[in-house]
């Protein structure tokens, strides 16, 4: 049994995608993202992908939340750059002024809640409330416009301070640069407050940071989650991504390593100095932690970040484990094939699941970027405002919300039309009508 009684349960929150998804080519350093750029975007097809994945946890006895999307293009944002007039005229000039910008501020990126925030849950931590600390996202402009209303939005969620304390985002300077739950990794030490590894790409030694690609997370913002985490510093360790696998496209820790329960799942090259690295999360969980190490050989870094092998879910129990995975990994007959003959015997995997996240993987996002794990106890889901954890009839709501609403086919050029744009944005409050979230949280940023 997992620390520190079985009421607490680990829970997924998966974004859901919003209408104006689209591949604008926005994220250097994310080898997806940039080589799709310009692609034709298929919104509705996004959507349903990302609520089948829910459906699917759903179908496991999982209890499945989600995010609703954000409300884009990005109005205010476009303002506070100069652009004016009545909302028609300021899309127009956008698009026609600065497309780049324009692409930037129609962005559905909030999708990814694993970049949304870093979540440290009441049992691990001596203050007993769950801490939840919203990432500032400054590498990229499209993902930082993300920022006010994710904090609007999880200090509506976890309002109840008996429960919840949601923090301030990290100041918004290179210093601080913070990208959530993606870089980070919680393993459950069986009888004990869990162990939280914090993962960051660059730091003042210089020659061991990414020389290709821009690192995400700075040490400096690890160092200050740790110290809001409330978590006890004999809990928390801090480990360095390698510079090698930034540079090879992991431009977050999920690409390359994934934990759950007390399992570690990570590449031969996720880490710098990996073997000390290792050795020292395996002596704070006092050899209680099962790493399992997947070897170059085995599958190579290239073949780690085209399939997202490690952007996977690990579920369940130790007697009821389940691997989910993008169908990327299915594609690639090695991939599937050290999958299928070695990861299901060493995770003792009793199902293994490809599912089709197509269209968010062309972004770079796979199962584990769409999701943001908690684990609460069953007083603080009752706690939780709005209606965010998902039943049948609000699934269903959902997928047929999309179905009917949702664009097909989504290029760039078509949200500088207002008409078309205002009622992608329409679709948005609608969402939030079928969660329970008040319409003034949206209002803020309109
Ligand atoms: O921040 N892609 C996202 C993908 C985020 C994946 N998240 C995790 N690994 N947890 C990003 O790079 C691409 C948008 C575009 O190019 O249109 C983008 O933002």
């Amino acid at each position: 049994m997992s620390w520190p009684d079985a009421c607490y349960q680990e829970i997924n929150f998966d974004g859901l995608v919003g209408p104006t998804h689209n591949y604008a080519g926005l994220s250097f350093g994310n080898l997806a993202s940039v080589s799709h750029q310009g692609a034709i975007s298929n919104p509705r097809q996004a959507a349903l992908q990302g609520l089948s994945k829910m459906r699917w946890l759903m179908d496991r006895g999982f209890v499945q939340g989600v995010l609703p999307p954000q409300l884009r293009p990005n109005l205010p944002t476009l303002r506070q750059l100069g652009f004016q007039g009545a909302p028609a005229e300021i899309l127009q000039q956008a698009w026609q002024q600065s497309p780049q910008l324009f692409s930037m501020c129609c962005s559905a990126s909030s999708m990814w809640v694993a970049n949304a925030a870093t979540i440290f849950p009441s049992c691990d931590q001596l203050r007993q409330r769950c801490v939840l600390i919203p990432a500032n996202l400054i590498s990229h402009f499209h993902r930082n416009q993300e920022v006010m209303a994710t904090k609007a939005l999880l200090d509506y969620v976890f309002a109840d301070d008996r429960y919840f304390q949601v923090q301030r985002p990290l100041p918004a300077v290179m210093e601080f640069g913070d990208e959530g739950a993606a870089n980070h990794m919680r393993i459950a030490l069986e009888d004990e407050p869990a162990l939280h590894v914090l993962v960051y790409g660059s730091d003042n030694a210089s020659q061991a940071n990414p020389k290709r690609y821009p690192s995400r997370q700075t040490r400096e913002a690890s160092a200050a989650i740790a110290r809001l985490s409330g978590v006890s510093e004999s809990r928390l360790v801090m480990v360095k991504q390698s510079a090698e696998a930034i540079d090879a496209g992991v431009f977050h820790n999920d690409v390359i390593a994934v934990s759950h329960d007390g399992v570690l799942l990570c590449h031969e090259k996720a880490f710098l100095n990996q073997a000390q690295a290792l050795q020292e999360i395996e002596r704070r969980g006092n050899g209680r932690i099962n790493i399992v190490e997947v070897k170059e050989a085995e599958v190579s870094l290239a073949k780690a970040v085209s399939t997202y092998l490690f952007n996977s879910q690990i579920l369940g129990t130790p007697e009821q484990r389940i691997l989910l995975l993008p169908a990327e990994c299915e594609q690639d007959a090695e991939v599937k094939d050290y999958i299928e003959h070695r990861l299901k015997a060493t995770l003792n995997l009793q199902e293994i699941a490809y599912l089709d996240l197509q269209q968010s993987m062309r972004n770079g996002g796979g199962p584990a970027c769409l999701r943001l794990r908690m684990n609460l106890n069953d007083d603080e889901v009752a706690a939780l405002h709005g209606k965010l954890i998902l039943n049948d009839e609000r699934h269903q709501q959902l997928v047929e919300l999309v179905s009917r609403r949702y664009p097909e086919q989504l290029s760039l050029d078509q949200l500088a039309n207002w008409e078309f744009a205002s009622e992608l944005m329409d679709i948005v409050r609608e969402i939030y009508r079928v969660l329970d979230l008040p319409q003034a949280l949206l209002d803020s940023f309109q």
